[in-house]
């Protein structure tokens, strides 16, 4: 048996029972066979994918807070410290009731190749809960927070693992966590990103997922001969990547015409207003009912169905899993010709291999969102040099960043003969950076 398909079923004999996470490990060493194969008795006498594929760390910890009712409510944290090569452990926490092992894992394997596609010395790690911020009071969140810092507080630092937010933790959260940090450590350091301006935090991080999404999406259409301008993009999720993608959709001449958020999704045919969605998402942490209310044009449907609109352009933003193959196949007959995902993982594995398959340029999330981290790289450095750059140097860094990090999967792409394949593409030129980083520093 080959080193890569030896290691995929060891992955899954002991892991059984978390299907993200052998998806995510599935989706890596498919592509990087043809690496692998090239020097495959030096890879399998180092164990090199055994240890690419077993965490450094995994912390798992009661959180036990006190609800408005004096009720006593336990949840699970998680942080898993993957892979530090090639710097500190860096990616965001989750909170969702969706949150598991599995769930972490995979975030953590993917932040670990996302981190090397930027360039910068991050090294991979995720952490959060099972918690449901949605419909807890303030007071509620911060229990929630100082609690769940108390015991990670022990195994971060700025120089040691520098969480952020995704999924559910946003500004909000990110501020009681970082207050409940520095009130224990007594350090007041970049132990977190995305934090407030007020206290550290950067310019342009907050629109940085999205941003970087739509950077990287249009100059992966210049070079395929294609443009944004004037064409139809349809976005899932309501978030913070959805509703920054949205925003620079516009920018650069695209039109988005949807959104969504677990209970349903809207349809604009004017094209989605950017004040409309911070106002009912963001302000007033609101259903999107309330955007379909203040904008009389848009229509409202409950459960899923953006993929079902016709569009140029479709980018994923919400969740894991949530583009299968009859959506890949419903995009293709309505002549969708670019995907780029922007949250992680929102694509199966049998609809990715559908859109490729059917000539559709396809950017995988862990290339194309890359924005966010690397925007938290800024952050970290900004606040090693106790400085601030101005929006427009961040927003400058952070195109430059996606542009290189598109032609340096391009070039892997066809360094390897798959022209085109930016799944592999991207697989291949993070893996090259960490797999360099492991082997110089020896076995461990
Ligand atoms: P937010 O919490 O800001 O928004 C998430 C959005 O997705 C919400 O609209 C939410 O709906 C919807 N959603 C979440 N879970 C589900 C689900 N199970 N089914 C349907 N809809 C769901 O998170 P972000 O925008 O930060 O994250 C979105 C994605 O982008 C995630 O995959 C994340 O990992 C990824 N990502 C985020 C980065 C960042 O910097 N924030 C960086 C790179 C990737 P509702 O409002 O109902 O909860
Ligand atoms: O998935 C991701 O890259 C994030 N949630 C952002 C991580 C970070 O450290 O900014």
């Amino acid at each position: 048996m080959s080193y890569v398909d030896e290691t995929l079923a060891r992955v899954k004999q002991q892991n059984p029972d978390q299907p993200e996470f052998n998806q995510a490990v599935y989706e890596v060493l498919e592509s990087l066979r043809v690496v692998i194969e090239k020097n495959e008795d030096a890879y399998r006498r180092d164990a090199l994918l055994e240890r690419l594929t077993t965490p450094e760390r995994a912390i798992m910890f009661r959180v036990p807070w006190v609800d408005d009712k004096g009720q006593v409510q336990v949840n699970n944290g998680y942080r898993v410290q993957f892979n530090s090569a090639i710097g500190p452990y860096k990616g965001g926490l989750r909170f969702h009731p969706s949150v598991n092992l599995s769930v972490i894992k995979f975030l953590g394997f993917e932040q670990v190749f996302k981190n090397s596609l930027t360039g910068l010395p991050i090294g991979g790690g995720k952490g959060g809960s099972d918690f449901d911020p949605k419909g807890k009071s303030d007071r509620e969140v911060m229990a929630f927070c100082q609690s769940f810092m108390t015991e990670l507080c022990k195994y971060i630092g700025a120089d040691t693992d520098v969480p952020a937010g995704d999924i559910g933790v946003g500004g909000r959260e990110i501020g009681y966590l970082f207050g409940q940090y520095k009130r224990i450590r007594d350090l007041y350091e970049g132990v977190l990103t995305g934090k407030g301006l007020s206290y550290g935090g950067s310019l342009a991080r907050t629109q940085a997922t999205g941003y970087g999404l739509l950077y990287l999406t249009d100059e992966m259409l210049r070079c395929n001969g294609k443009s944004l301008e004037g064409k139809t993009v349809v976005v899932s999720g309501a978030g913070n990547v959805a509703t920054y993608a949205i925003e620079k959709a516009w920018q650069l001449g695209a039109k988005p015409v949807t959104c969504s958020d677990s209970n349903g999704w809207i349809y604009d045919p004017d094209g989605i207003d950017v004040d409309t969605l911070i106002e009912v998402k963001q302000v007033k942490r609101a259903r999107l009912t309330e955007y379909a209310k203040a904008r009389p044009n848009s229509v409202y449907h409950e459960g899923k169905g953006v993929w079902s609109v016709k569009c140029d352009v479709a980018l994923p933003c919400a969740t894991q899993n949530e583009l299968l193959l009859d959506d890949a196949k419903l995009l293709v007959a309505n002549g969708c010709f670019a995907v780029a995902e922007g949250a992680n993982m929102p694509t199966s594995l049998d609809a990715t291999a559908y859109l490729q398959e059917n000539g559709v340029l396809f950017c995988p999330g862990k290339a194309s969102n890359a924005g966010g981290v690397a925007t938290s790289a800024l952050e970290m450095s900004q606040n090693s040099q106790r400085l601030s750059w101005t929006f427009d140097e961040v927003d400058a860094k952070l195109k430059d960043i996606m542009v290189n990090i598109f032609h340096n999967l391009d070039a892997a792409a066809k360094e390897y003969g798959m022209e085109g394949n930016y799944v592999a593409g991207a697989n291949i030129a993070g893996f090259l950076k960490v797999a360099d980083a492991m082997n110089a520093q020896g076995i461990v």
